[in-house]
């Protein structure tokens, strides 16, 4: 059967980890341009406090600063997000290299402080604007479809530090209004939007590393993901009365929960991680409404939020067009003790002996995907579309080349299972790996690459950010060209 003609086949980006130019074009600040990371790669926001001291906190979504102190930028440390990987300056380069793989979508995102500095503005930075008009329009030109996301991890600062963040119903309007400004300025260009990066990430992430996370930060992480639901749909709206072509997706961190033993409270526990971690969100932005078991999360940690009657309404009109969805890793869960903890950056769960794990430690599980495609598409019938997938690895270079097999191998086992995915009814639109030319990492790391294009861009940020096709790249290219069909 195979794919269809019409199938996306792209690569993925966000801003604040590729563009760089983070104080160009009238942009303002994001709490990521103040990132360095210390010698054992956490991630830490750097500040002077009143008493002119240089200050350090960990980068999380409650950091606030303490009274009388400001974000500041020190000589001797190093903010990889501030430069990315100069996508601001070499987008042209950038989009060349795309259209010589074949790419038919590109997803990035926009910049919420490059069109509003504070995020609050009534009128949005011209220089922003037009820069995004001619990043969409070199897309357009190389017949690449651009796929939007509008928040990536980064609220511009000022909203964050004068307004707590998304903690604060007003960032529903700001953002509203955010949305709106780029399904006016950019139509016609755009029709494929995002408006969260993996909505679920909040809640999700609490129980894989939150280390015993206290009640009041399932309120925080509650709450915060209310408002954000109430401003996806405002934006689903919004985009539909703007262009009755514009189709809108969630973005939902696609972990698929195993569970470790076939002890039924085992089996009960990965329910439980699929409703709390994957299918919470996903039927709010999917089907427009709370799912059933909502009150019992809810209750399980006394949470009370502050939701009214149309906020509610206001997600019921605001459904999504596509299930959209990043797909890195499977996590296998457990009620009985086990010391075999899953480490890395991000994954906890315990190790899956069935399975590999990269560098990272994130497992290499191809079968996660078609099972997460399946079970998903089976409970809301959206189109899906695959918005990252890929393989984070150090890579090197030689001769001026970059033989990176390791990578081709776990997308070629990625797309062979997303191919029987399809074979088995699963209507997927497309598929758009990450970090096509290498970019910053979320953890803030240079080496942790993705690209089907390196950049000589190092960790202790020495380079010249130039651009060398690697064995992906023309690996890829014959992907794109056959439609899925040659993957060797
Ligand atoms: P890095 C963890 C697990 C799954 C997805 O991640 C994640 C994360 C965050 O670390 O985030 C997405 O760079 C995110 C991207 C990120 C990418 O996965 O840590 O949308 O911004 O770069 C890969 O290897």
């Amino acid at each position: 059967m195979g794919l269809p003609a019409t199938f996306l086949w792209g690569g993925a980006t966000s801003a604040h980890q590729c563009e760089g130019g983070w104080n160009a074009g009238g942009r303002g600040p994001c709490k990521r341009d103040y990132m360095t990371l210390d010698e054992n790669k956490n991630r830490l926001l750097t500040y002077i406090d009143d008493a002119g001291n240089h200050c350090f906190m960990p980068l999380g979504s409650g950091s606030q600063l303490p009274e009388g102190a400001h974000y500041a930028v020190f000589d001797d440390c190093l903010y990889p997000d501030q430069e990315g990987v100069q996508f601001y300056n070499r987008y042209k380069e950038d989009i060349a290299l795309l259209k010589e793989m074949g790419f038919k979508v590109f997803r990035m995102s926009i910049a919420w402080s490059r069109l509003f500095p504070h995020g609050n503005e009534t009128e949005p930075n011209r220089e922003g604007i037009a820069f995004y008009k001619d990043v969409f329009t070199e897309l357009r030109k190389a017949n690449i479809e651009p796929l939007v996301t509008l928040w990536h991890d980064d609220t511009p600062l000022y909203l964050d530090e004068v307004y707590g963040g998304w903690q604060n119903r007003k960032l529903i309007d700001f953002f509203e209004h955010y949305a709106n400004t780029c399904f006016e300025e950019f139509k016609g260009l755009v029709n494929y939007w995002l408006p969260f990066n993996e909505i679920n990430n909040v809640l999700m992430f609490l129980d894989m590393f939150g280390q015993d996370p206290s009640d009041e930060m399932f309120q925080a992480a509650y709450q915060e993901m209310h408002y954000k639901f109430v401003a996806s749909a405002r934006a689903v709206v919004a985009a539909h009365r703007a262009d009755e072509n514009n189709q809108v997706g969630c973005m939902i961190c696609g972990v698929p929960f195993y569970p470790a033993t076939c002890d039924p409270k085992d089996i009960m526990l990965s329910h439980a991680m699929w409703e709390k971690g994957i299918l919470y969100s996903s039927d709010v932005l999917c089907k427009g409404e709370y799912p059933t078991f909502a009150k019992r999360l809810w209750r399980e940690h006394g949470v009370q939020l502050d939701i009214t009657p149309e906020d509610l309404a206001t997600i019921k009109a605001g459904s999504v067009d596509i299930y959209t969805f990043s797909y890195y890793m499977s996590s296998a869960v457990t009620t009985h003790s086990s010391n075999d903890i899953v480490g890395g950056n991000c994954t906890t769960g315990v190790r899956n002996p069935y399975l590999d794990y990269s560098e990272w430690s994130w497992a290499h599980d191809p079968l996660g995907l078609r099972y997460f495609l399946e079970k998903v598409y089976a409970q809301y019938k959206l189109p899906m579309m695959i918005v990252e997938n890929g393989l984070g690895a150090v890579d090197t270079v030689e001769d001026g080349r970059v033989h990176d097999s390791y990578r081709i191998n776990y997308l070629r086992d990625h797309i062979r299972e997303m191919k029987q995915a399809v074979e088995n009814g699963v209507n997927l639109i497309g598929y758009t790996s990450w970090g096509c030319i290498d970019l910053v990492s979320a953890g803030g790391e240079m080496k942790k690459r993705y690209g089907f294009v390196y950049v000589d861009r190092q960790e202790d940020g020495s380079g010249t950010f130039s651009r060398i096709r690697k064995d992906s790249f023309y690996w890829y290219k014959k992907v794109i060209a056959s439609n899925g069909e040659d993957l060797r």
